[in-house]
């Protein structure tokens, strides 16, 4: 039961549709030339989409056609091995960590093909640390660019400063500077997380790595023997910021390799990685062993099917909230998400596929060249040879979409209260002209996030009447006080996209296909899946709960970094008055006031 009632369903869907899009004054683009309608609809896109690409193929052209090309000179470093450390100390006594992170142009090769990339080590350093612990890291900023690092989960309760949010909750890193990045991880908090540069698209060019929380209270702690993290990510072999210029441009990237020019379609891809690496991975593992493998998806744009040849997987974590295990082929996996799955290394000795099936479906443009099935090796009791294990032989049921909530059940059971407020918002891509020419952007109602350069960002907002302090970029919702906030969020776009609510862990209390006011049945409060990033279906709408008691300007945003980019993001500010109580430390502010004298980015 919930305090939100949605109204009458007098009159068709139709005339609900077109009433809330003209209250939200949205005039959605068609991205893939279908008209607005159910989600039914995705399903014609999909085959279209394969249809596209299958014409390519035919034509021989495409994105990075005869490119490819293998380099032993690699100059970023690279760890072999993803197995956790079975000796690391599981405890529940806190203590402090210290990193050190140099971020810098090097030249890297993970598919093959030569590019500058931006890192430290590709993939980014292992954080591994204990609920409670102290995390200390030295963030050294020597690209050209200013650049933020976020960590991906986290609560940062009280340290809302701390969550290098670009523009939001920090001035960028100057080039050449430091930040130091010091925060408690939450007692409460355990699993699988990560981290990533959050300026511009910059960690789409290989700023980011694993956070592990370890915990004795974790209710899956000690049901497996050993630990193996597994890191999808989805890798161009350009930079980013030009393909952004490209996207962000009135032609968009240039489609008509693909059937058409498409304004709006996100640059596809040019191969998938398995922690880092193209068909190169390997799991060895030893055989009779429970393995919790760390399935953590660190991509830009793509959705990833995740199975092990001849091994039932089974899935026993969705960010961070540990579940009622159930068994599984594939693990659908949406940008920023992760899940921990058990596999039992107990079928014949040898070698195993373990695929990573890059969900092109769900694109916009297809990428004749992409390979979209991504294999590792995984080996016990025997010598690592080529696989020749058999793909499992049922399909996953939905194209892009995340596991049916109803298979997400948390272990500890936790009824969200009622809802003491709610509020309604659109999602749509927009054709405009606000910047000059004509551009294709992202909008929540009407509204496209871009950063706002700012002195002392999070002062500014400490004060009641915050909304009138930004421009039309932000759309900002305030919680003076402690209340239990539903937002249900609408999509008018054909495409489904994986969003993300910094500081907190929300509730999943309803989804559906068209939008919420065409009718829902029932809100679910009955232990509902509780996470951080989730994926909202296209031309459908989710309904999350979360509690407004976390200080702090959070950013909900799309996941795609090319969403993000075109300003798929709105923003909460949470509990103005606590948030004047901060003791933020100079060097933000200091930073903020460097901003005009290095190059930074949006
Ligand atoms: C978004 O627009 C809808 C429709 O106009 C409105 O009801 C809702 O309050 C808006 N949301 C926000 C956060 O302003
Ligand atoms: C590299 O791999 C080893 C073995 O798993 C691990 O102990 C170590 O933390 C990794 N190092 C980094 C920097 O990720
Ligand atoms: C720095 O930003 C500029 C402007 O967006 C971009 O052209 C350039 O490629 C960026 N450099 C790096 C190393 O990201
Ligand atoms: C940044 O940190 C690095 C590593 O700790 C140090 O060598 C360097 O001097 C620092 N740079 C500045 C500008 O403080
Ligand atoms: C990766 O493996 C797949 C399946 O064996 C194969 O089709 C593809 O060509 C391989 N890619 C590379 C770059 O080796
Ligand atoms: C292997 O382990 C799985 C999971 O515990 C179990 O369901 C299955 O029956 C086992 N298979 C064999 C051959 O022992
Ligand atoms: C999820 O599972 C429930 C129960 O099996 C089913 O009724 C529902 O249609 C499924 N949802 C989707 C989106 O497949
Ligand atoms: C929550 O809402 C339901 C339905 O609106 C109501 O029956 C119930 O009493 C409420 N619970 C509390 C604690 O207010
Ligand atoms: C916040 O709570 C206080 C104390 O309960 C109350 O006086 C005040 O009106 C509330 N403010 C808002 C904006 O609801
Ligand atoms: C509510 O969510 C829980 C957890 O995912 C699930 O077990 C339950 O079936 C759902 N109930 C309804 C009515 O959808
Ligand atoms: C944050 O801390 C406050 C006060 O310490 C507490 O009341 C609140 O529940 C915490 N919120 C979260 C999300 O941990
Ligand atoms: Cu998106």
């Amino acid at each position: 039961m919930s305090t939100l009632v949605p109204p009458s369903k007098e009159g068709s869907s139709n005339d609900h549709e077109d009433l809330a899009l003209k209250e939200a004054r949205i005039t959605p683009i068609r991205r893939s030339g279908f008209p607005i309608g159910r989600r039914k609809l995705f399903v014609i896109t999909g085959i279209a989409g394969a249809v596209a690409i299958v014409l390519a193929l035919a034509l021989g052209l495409g994105l990075g056609l005869g490119l490819k090309k293998t380099s032993n000179s690699s100059y970023v470093t690279t760890n072999s091995s993803f197995l956790l450390d079975p000796n690391f100390v599981v405890t529940s006594t806190p203590t402090t960590r210290y990193y050190e992170f140099v971020i810098s142009e090097a030249v890297g090769s993970p598919d093959g093909f030569q590019r500058t990339m931006l890192v430290d080590q590709f993939p980014g350093p292992l954080i591994e640390v204990n609920s409670g612990d102290e995390l200390v890291v030295n963030v050294f900023n020597q690209l050209p660019n200013g650049t933020t690092i976020h960590w991906h989960g986290q609560l940062q309760n009280g340290t809302n400063y701390m969550d290098g949010t670009n523009g939001i909750t920090q001035c960028p890193i100057p080039p050449g500077m430091n930040f130091t990045y010091h925060f408690t991880i939450n007692p409460n908090q355990y699993g699988t997380f990560w981290y990533h540069a959050h300026a511009s698209t910059q960690y789409t060019d290989g700023i980011y790595g694993p956070l592990i929380i370890h915990s004795p209270s974790e209710p899956i702690y000690g049901q497996y023997d050993r630990e193996a993290l597994v890191i999808l990510s989805d890798w161009y072999d350009v930079m980013s910021s030009g393909l952004l210029t490209q996207y962000l441009s009135t032609a968009g990237i240039d489609g008509s390799n693909y059937g058409g020019v498409n304004p709006g379609a996100e640059p596809p891809p040019d191969s998938g990685l398995i922690n880092g690496k193209m068909n190169g991975s390997s799991f060895d593992l030893q055989p009779n062993l429970r393995y919790r493998l760390r399935l953590i998806n660190m991509g830009t744009l793509t959705e990833f099917m995740f199975s092990v040849d001849s091994h039932v997987l089974s899935v026993v974590e969705a960010d961070g909230t540990s579940l009622v295990p159930v068994d599984v082929h594939r693990v659908p996996i949406h940008v920023a998400q992760r899940y921990s799955v058990i596999l039992t290394t107990n079928q014949t000795a040898g070698s195993y596929n373990v695929r990573a099936e890059m969900q092109a479906t769900c694109y916009k443009l297809g990428n004749p060249n992409l390979n979209t099935m991504v294999l590792a090796t995984m080996t016990y009791g025997a010598s690592p040879t080529t696989p020749n294990s058999q793909d499992w032989s049922d399909a996953f049921p939905s194209l892009c979409l995340d596991l049916n909530n109803t298979m997400i059940v948390p272990q500890i059971p936790m009824n969200p209260p009622n809802s003491t407020d709610s509020v309604q918002v659109f999602m749509s891509f927009q054709q405009t002209t606000q910047s000059g020419g004509t551009q294709t952007l992202a909008f929540m109602n009407s509204t496209s996030w871009k950063r706002i350069a700012q002195i002392l960002p999070l002062l500014q907002m400490s004060k009641l009447g915050i909304q009138t302090t930004f421009d039309s970029s932000q759309l900002v919702v305030v919680h003076d006080n402690i209340t239990v906030f539903d937002l249900i969020l609408n999509n008018y776009d054909d495409a489904s996209h994986p969003f993300h609510l910094h500081g907190h862990v929300f509730w999943i209390i309803g989804e559906g296909d068209g939008d919420y006011l065409s009718g829902v049945s029932q809100l679910n409060t009955t232990n509902p899946p509780r996470r951080d990033t989730l994926t909202l279906p296209g031309y459908g709408w989710v309904a999350i709960r979360f509690i407004t008691d976390n200080p702090g300007l959070w950013a909900f945003h799309c996941h795609i970094g090319w969403h993000m980019a075109a300003g798929l993001l709105m923003q909460f500010a949470s509990l103005p008055s606590q948030i004047q109580q901060f003791q933020i430390p100079s060097y933000l502010s200091d930073q903020c006031a460097q901003q005009s004298g290095g190059l930074v980015v949006n």
